[in-house]
């Protein structure tokens, strides 16, 4: 499915129902770094957002340092930022 990139006004407005996240203007995308208490809760939300990603079919691109995990949302498809990364934000937002 052909998914398209937001324009200026649709990531602004999606921006400030997300106040978590941050636009990453290199790859038109949005970042935001979740804190746990120890290494296997950071694991564990890892494994709650793989599930996510695999029922929309849309996935992060990730890193953990021990309880730390670091999420970029872009979207290959639409080369920048569209309607899924947002979509996933908010479910991944639901998790914390
Ligand atoms: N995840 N972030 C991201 N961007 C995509 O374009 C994307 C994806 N996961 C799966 C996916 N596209 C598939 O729909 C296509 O690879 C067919």
């Amino acid at each position: 499915m052909m998914v398209r990139k937001l324009d200026d006004a649709e990531r602004a407005e999606a921006l400030a129902s997300l106040p978590e996240w941050t636009h990453e203007p290199t790859r038109d995308g949005i970042t935001r770094r979740f804190r746990f208490d120890d290494f296997a809760r950071a694991f564990g939300f890892m494994t709650s957002v793989a599930i996510l990603a695999e029922k929309a079919d849309h996935h992060p691109e990730w890193s953990n340092v021990y309880n730390r995990v670091d999420i970029l949302l872009a979207t290959h498809d639409a080369d920048g930022l569209s309607q899924r990364d947002i979509d996933l934000a908010r479910a991944i937002d639901a998790l914390v």
